[in-house]
């Protein structure tokens, strides 16, 4: 025995303990690794053993043309990267296909190879694409080709999804191409870096360093854009500043559209209609009058010399305090003209919205007043025109009938404006997953030329024949590492994108698609997940405002409850929720029918008889139509009263199962984002108790009516949620109104 064997076997031991740890990082559990979520659903990491060794005979060569555009060289980056990182090796980078297991890529212009298939590329469309299984040289290959460049990138995204969610690419036979042709993220952010309704940290725009600095995360924002065919952004908030027009943000503007560009995502502003006085020093934004017109003119001509292809503005005109054509005596379609005038001769739109309620102390009942204003003008908006309507007459609500504009415009663009960043639904930490409420948005029928005549077909342009479509998405994106500040809110940015290229696709496959490629394809994981995913919101709509019932959040910031808050001094009446719920001794429920606002008459004869009739309408929709007494008998043959409880209290339920279900997951997510989701469902059944304890003291204030049986009592008074209020939200400027700074309780 020598003396440097103890050293010898330390030496050993040190180094089996750092294999051992190296090995666990490796190879151990997800949950011990920690992962913010930062790389969304574009993860790549290597697939299962049985799925890289299926699909790497696929992949073995990446085929690609030289003097690559710089949308054809992003897709070719984004194959390696992904086809790198899911099967562990890179594949061979060629000119030719030389092997089986070949991925060649691009159109006939770029790749004399695609060229020389001769495909018959007419399915693909403008932006769409082929993915086929072809013999090239007597190899196996996988085609990846388009018309355009943009095309291409988009079905490398396809292929890299199919290969993230397990399915079959021997024999592949893939046409798809987008239904509508404007697909348009709303980003509400504010020059001074704060999100108007954002929940997800501060503006992922940093003016301040723009255009000198690129930040990375633009890139990243582009392509997680175009991995579900999102192809434009309006960068600002719907209440607009004029500073977005001076040369100097345009300037910053520029530089943004230059990295979104090879994304194919182009670049969209909201304008002020004041602009012309505030920034050109105007005496009036009179859309009629000649200097006003020349000075768009010469706006937009600026615009268009800083960024090609802009996409056009977004206007919120004559609504919640903006300025409009109203203000000038003139309409809605005048002042969409203006711009639309301006615009035209560079390839511009306006997305003009509908969004236009007036502020004074009005009678008319407000889900009516789009219909209203706009009806009237279907056929005068300029052809570059689209007239953008939120899925629901009033806003954003957990649930609402669809807009009835959709049925009522057959000579003008509709667009359809979604939320995707949960004002009303439990905005950063709710678990609520968007993509059934889409599904219904896009899916519900106008009737308008008979059955069929959805919502999807109206705005995809099949139902009338239009040729410029669109559909929008208020952002829910932000600064916060997860970009959407929570995981499961991104959930609903693919959806949103995913939705808007397929109209048709269900809510649930869009989920087990995100599902499998943010976390896992194990089917223990996935089958739970995706089930939650799709119960989630209507146990929003349960706990918050059931059978029918709208806008009953807190003011100002619509977070928590506040069914309580009253019209106040100086206020409009609907910006209450008294407005909304109309409770009172008789009962609950807004009249929209013929005795009442008459709202329904905005709806198709058949819908309007549907909706009309308390009997027929459906429950989800019942007290968005009718005023029914508390004794009212359901379908069900509860009272009204009762049903509403047991609507709150499922609401709950569902809350506390689905923390149950998550907390048996943890054994399939990495730890960071388990507790992430597992803390912010803590916080989702606080919030849906709060809000099913002061709904029920509320409403039972008025109802009088004893609690079913076996319902436990609200464990505080009226007057202590009355009470509690959270005074500060992020996204939501300055404090709540309703929330004096006294004491302020602590609810049980
Ligand atoms: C409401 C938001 C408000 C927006 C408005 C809009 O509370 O912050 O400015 O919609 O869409 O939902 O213009």
């Amino acid at each position: 025995m020598t003396r440097r064997q103890p050293l010898d076997r330390l030496r050993r031991a040190l180094w089996m303990a750092l294999w051992l740890v190296i090995a666990v990082a490796l190879l151990g559990a997800p949950g011990a690794r920690a992962d913010d979520g930062y790389r969304l659903w574009l993860r790549y990491d290597p697939l299962e053993h049985q799925w890289r060794a299926r699909y790497s005979a696929a992949a073995a060569e990446l085929v690609a043309a030289s003097g690559l555009s710089p949308t054809l060289q992003a897709a070719q980056a984004e194959l390696l990267r992904g086809l790198t990182g899911l099967l562990g090796a890179a594949p061979r980078a060629t000119d030719d296909v030389t092997q089986d297991g070949a991925i060649l890529f691009g159109t006939p212009t770029s790749s004399p190879l695609v060229k020389g298939l001769a495909l018959d590329l007419r399915p693909a469309g403008r932006e769409g694409y082929l993915i086929r299984t072809l013999t090239i040289h007597g190899h196996r290959a996988t085609v990846i080709a388009a018309n355009t460049d943009v095309g291409v990138l988009y079905g490398a995204f396809g292929f890299l999804r199919l290969l993230q969610t397990r399915a079959p690419v021997d024999h592949l036979d893939i046409a798809s191409s987008p239904r509508i042709s404007r697909r348009v993220l709303d980003h509400w952010d504010n020059l001074d870096g704060s999100v108007e309704r954002g929940y997800a940290g501060d503006s992922l725009w940093k003016w301040e360093s723009l255009p000198e600095y690129l930040s990375p995360r633009y890139t990243d924002y582009a392509r997680a854009c175009a991995s579900i065919g999102i192809n434009g952004a309006v960068l600002n908030n719907v209440n607009a500043t004029p500073f977005i027009l001076t040369p100097l943000y345009l300037h910053k503007v520029a530089a943004l559209a230059g990295v979104l560009r090879p994304y194919g995502v182009r670049v969209y502003l909201s304008a002020p209609f004041s602009a012309p006085v505030t920034l050109g020093k105007l005496k009036t934004a009179d859309p009629l009058d000649p200097h006003v017109q020349a000075w768009w003119s010469a706006k937009v001509n600026e615009i268009y010399r800083e960024i090609p292809d802009f996409g056009g503005f977004l206007m919120k005109a004559n609504s919640e305090g903006q300025p409009g054509p109203e203000d000038y005596g003139r309409t809605q379609a005048q002042g969409a003209d203006l711009l639309a005038r301006a615009l035209a001769r560079h390839g511009g739109i306006v997305m003009w919205r509908a969004f236009v309620y007036s502020t004074g102390s009005h009678s008319e009942d407000r889900a009516r007043q789009a219909y209203d204003t706009f009806k009237p003008l279907d056929g005068e908006f300029a052809d570059n025109v689209l007239v953008q309507v939120k899925n629901g007459p009033i806003d954003f609500q957990p649930r609402e009938p669809f807009h009835p504009l959709f049925g009522a415009m057959p000579h003008t663009h509709l667009m359809l404006e979604l939320q995707v960043s949960k004002e009303y639904l439990g905005q950063r930490t709710s678990f609520v997953y968007l993509g059934p409420l889409f599904e219904e948005a896009l899916r519900d029928d106008t009737w308008t030329r008979g059955a069929g005549s959805t919502v999807a077909r109206v705005i995809d342009g099949s139902l009338y024949g239009e040729r410029l479509t669109a559909i929008a998405g208020v952002a829910n994106t932000g600064s916060s590492r997860s970009w959407c500040g929570s995981i499961f809110n991104q959930a609903n940015w693919y959806a949103f994108g995913r939705l808007a290229w397929d109209p048709d696709l269900s809510a649930a496959e869009v989920a087990a698609e995100w599902v499998k490629m943010t976390f896992t394809s194990d089917r223990r994981f996935v089958a739970p997940v995706v089930q939650m995913m799709l119960g989630s919101r209507e146990a929003a709509v349960d706990y918050m405002t059931p059978l029918g019932l709208a806008s009953q959040m807190a003011a100002g910031t619509h977070f928590g409850p506040g069914p309580w808050v009253a019209p106040a001094k100086g206020m409009p009446p609907d910006w209450s929720s008294t407005y909304y719920s109309r409770a009172d001794a008789s009962g609950l429920g807004f009249d929209r029918t013929a005795s009442g606002s008459n709202a329904t008459a905005q709806y198709s004869p058949r819908l309007a008889a549907q909706y009309g009739n308390a009997a027929a309408c459906p429950d989800n929709l019942l007290l968005w139509f009718h005023h029914l007494s508390w004794d009212y008998r359901m379908r069900s043959g509860r009272t009204l009263w009762d049903s509403l409880v047991l609507h709150y209290g499922r609401g709950v339920d569902w809350v506390r199962q689905a923390r149950k279900t998550w907390s048996k997951l943890s054994p399939y997510v990495d730890s960071q984002r388990y507790r992430l989701t597992a803390d912010f469902l803590a916080v989702q059944e606080k919030h849906a108790e709060w809000w099913r304890n002061a709904s029920i003291a509320y409403f039972q204030s008025i109802s009088h009516r004893p609690l079913p049986a076996g319902v436990p009592a609200p464990p505080d008074t009226l007057a202590h949620y009355e009470a509690f209020c959270i005074p500060y939200v992020e996204g939501s400027p300055g404090h709540s109104p309703g929330c004096p700074p006294a004491d302020i309780p602590v609810p049980r």
